[in-house]
């Protein structure tokens, strides 16, 4: 198409020329027929065909030629904005409704594919990367929710429409699910719509305006260019640094385990595996610590260390050591703060949460949510009696300062969380204070326990509306036993009153936990909650001293969470429940509290007979019928599918009214908390579990499949 090309005004009124002749020629030739009769009727026929094909066969052309012409003509406007969109210094295209190219300026020309002008109309072959159906869509989705508006005011107006409202909603629900299809998002749409064209970036402005003078309905497509701002943009997230804290797991604990002549060697080779890390993702790194660095990177290569997902842990787990226990790397990263003051801050305590997860694993945390990589090594213990001491002698000026004490554990307490209140009441009554255990009720599971202290039980427990009627939170101190999240406690309530709070838990740190506390012990390392709080009881006084119902609360709790010392038991489990048979445990009372009622065994018989192998080593097992305590029932028969031959890991999926639990259990290698938390749940990796309201078993049992399969995709990365 030529530039100086004018439009030819004259084939338009060569257009109506043309059409009011044929009339005038068409009533003359009626008139002859009506006049000579049937003589003439045949060439007079001929003659009006030949001129309608003439006529029709010059409208055509002629319409096409106007329509070449207004491409590069004004007429495309209404005579009042011709001046301006002339002028305007960006490039603009007018389109039809169907995207066909009607005009387009001076600065439009750079963008059209010049080979193609002389035959193609549409948009976009013209100009590839303009998506005409977007633009389109777009319009459609703005009018629709002007619309809606409309109605909204409309409906407040009168309300006795049929509805109006959830017509447009759905009329704009469709809209929106084809803009989805697009890959297009509604924020787009609100705003503006983006371009990739011939190398550059472009914002897509556009607005459907009808012409009054052709009558045609018309795109106004204004392009800007943005690539000078996408360009400062994908440089601030390329160039945006990343912090990561990395720490060497007890790495004291493996110097020492190390014999004296390959210390050094691993000691190098860890050091030399970080720092061929930190070179080759371009990373500025220092040492601060004895195993602890600082390494701030890139985001472009921070992308990379992720898709890889966090290489540097396996290479460091690989390493070579003769010890008890792998060399392992925790990792936290902070990759979005407003300061760097900040994001120091954040990246400790992603460290932190990395730690509390068992450590071997990465934290990452981006605008406050969590990520974590990682995590395939067994958690080892490495606390020492130190820790305990220390822990100990902060409690008691805590508890003589307090002027009551509530104890909970979490919402249908266990035995071990049972067991474990029961021994801070002790250690509170033995400081002289009264303390008094937040209970709803005995439940099922620790109703054999709690009968041994039912005759004391206005001194011991209170429930949890009674506490909250007589808190203080300013005196009184409340200590969570068991969970350290603060949803899980028996009551919620007391936790976000409560201005003086202790936590002594043996669960993986999650993300949420209860914060400002006076003191934390949060040891995933222990067995149970009654270990630590033994331990505990062991510092605080002389000579510790429990009467022999405690003990046995005490020594159940542990018994119940090690499965009977066969999980999690380390070298100080045993020496603390040696530390509670000195002090009167007795294992057959303890064997009798695990006793059951046959509905239960029968039961979780059931689940077990039910099981079936997802794989060669994990057991699912799902029952939609009632049962009794469905939860403790399922985690049982999760523990005891575990002791089929060559399964490690086993999920039980039951009912508890409207709502379906899975109780996941894992021997080893299968971090069963990974799946759970993935499912809206948690716990800790050989334990774990969730609850889910909205869906139903067949669909929560296709859900854990996937997530089962997912991670075992993600494992053998
Ligand atoms: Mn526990």
């Amino acid at each position: 198409m030529k530039k100086n090309k004018k439009i030819d005004l004259n084939k338009i009124n060569d257009f109506k020329y043309i059409f009011w002749i044929s009339i005038a020629v068409l009533i003359f030739l009626n008139a002859v027929i009506f006049i000579s009769g049937k003589y003439l009727m045949i060439p007079t026929v001929v003659v009006s065909c030949l001129f309608i094909l003439y006529f029709s066969f010059s409208k055509n052309k002629i319409e096409k030629s106007v329509k070449i012409e207004m491409l590069q003509s004004l007429s495309a406007f209404s005579s009042g904005s011709k001046t301006v969109n002339t002028n305007i210094p960006i490039p603009m295209v007018i389109t039809d409704s169907t995207g066909d190219l009607l005009w387009y300026n001076d600065k439009a020309r750079n963008l059209i594919d010049s080979s193609k002008i002389a035959e193609e109309r549409n948009i976009d072959e013209l100009i590839p990367g303009l998506d005409f159906s977007r633009i389109k869509l777009q319009q459609e989705l703005l009018e629709a929710k002007e619309l809606q508006e409309l109605e909204e005011l409309d409906s407040l107006e009168s309300t006795q429409k049929i509805n109006p409202e959830s017509v447009k909603k759905e009329a704009i629900k469709n809209i929106e699910e084809k803009l989805n299809n697009k890959s297009l998002e509604l924020g787009d749409v609100e705003t503006r719509l983006n371009a990739y064209i011939d190398g550059k970036y472009y914002d897509i402005v556009s607005c459907k305006v009808m012409n009054s003078e052709t009558g045609i309905l018309q795109y106004m497509i204004y392009l800007y260019e943005t690539s000078f701002y996408k360009e400062i943009e994908e440089r601030y997230k390329n160039d945006r640094a990343i912090v990561c804290i990395l720490e060497v797991d007890s790495y004291e604990d493996l110097m020492n385990e190390l014999k004296e002549d390959t210390r050094p060697k691993i000691q190098a080779e860890i050091e030399e595996t970080i720092n061929s890390w930190a070179k080759r993702t371009n990373a500025m790194i220092r040492k601060f610590d004895k195993a602890k660095y600082i390494v701030v990177m890139s985001n472009r290569y921070f992308q990379n260390v992720v898709a890889k997902r966090f290489e540097i842990l396996d290479t460091i787990r690989e390493i070579e050591v003769e010890s008890s226990f792998p060399a392992t790397l925790s990792i936290g990263v902070c990759t979005n703060e407003s300061s760097y003051f900040e994001m120091e801050k954040t990246a400790f305590s992603a460290l932190e949460i990395a730690l509390g997860r068992g450590g071997d694993q990465a934290a990452v945390k981006t605008m406050g949510e969590y990520e974590f990589y990682g995590g395939k090594s067994k958690a080892i213990e490495k606390r020492n009696k130190v820790k305990a001491r220390i822990i100990a002698h902060a409690f008691k000026p805590i508890l003589d300062e307090s002027s009551f004490v509530y104890i909970m554990g979490h919402q249908y307490p266990d035995m071990d969380a049972f067991g474990a209140a029961i021994g801070i009441q002790k250690a509170a009554t033995d400081r002289g204070k009264e303390a008094r255990i937040v209970l709803e009720e005995a439940n099922q599971t620790i109703i054999s326990v709690y009968n041994t202290f039912k005759d004391d039980a206005e001194n011991l427990f209170i429930k949890p509306e009674l506490a909250l009627q007589n808190f203080r939170p300013e005196s009184d101190l409340v200590v969570v036993v068991d969970t350290h999240r603060p949803s899980f406690v028996e009551c919620p309530e007391l936790i976000k009153r409560a201005e003086r709070k202790v936590v002594v838990d043996h669960h993986r740190r999650s993300v949420d936990m209860i914060d400002d506390t006076l003191l934390t012990y949060l040891e995933p390392y222990a067995s149970s909650a009654c270990e630590l709080v033994t331990e505990m009881l062991q510092y605080m006084e002389k000579k510790p001293s429990l009467h022999k119902n405690q003990a046995n609360a005490l020594l159940a709790g542990m018994v119940l969470d090690t499965k009977n010392f066969s999980v999690q038991s380390g070298v100080r489990t045993f020496e603390t429940a040696a530390l509670l048979r000195r002090l009167g445990a007795d294992t057959m009372v303890v064997k009798e509290f695990m006793q059951d009622d046959i509905a239960s065994i029968v039961a979780r018989s059931n689940i077990v007979a039910n099981a079936r192998n997802f794989n060669d080593y994990i057991a699912i097992s799902v029952t939609d019928k009632e049962i009794p305590n469905p939860r403790l029932i399922a985690a049982q028969a999760a523990d005891l599918m575990l002791t089929i031959k060559g399964i490690t890991a086993s999920f039980v999926i039951v009912k508890e009214g409207d709502t379906i639990c899975i109780s996941g259990r894992s021997l080893k290698d299968v971090n069963v908390q990974l799946i759970m938390e993935k499912m809206g749940g948690g716990g800790h990796r050989n334990g774990a579990g969730t609850q889910i309201s909205d869906m139903s078993i067949d669909e929560v049992e296709s859900l854990l499949l996937e997530e089962i399969n997912n991670y075992i995709k993600e494992e053998e990365k």
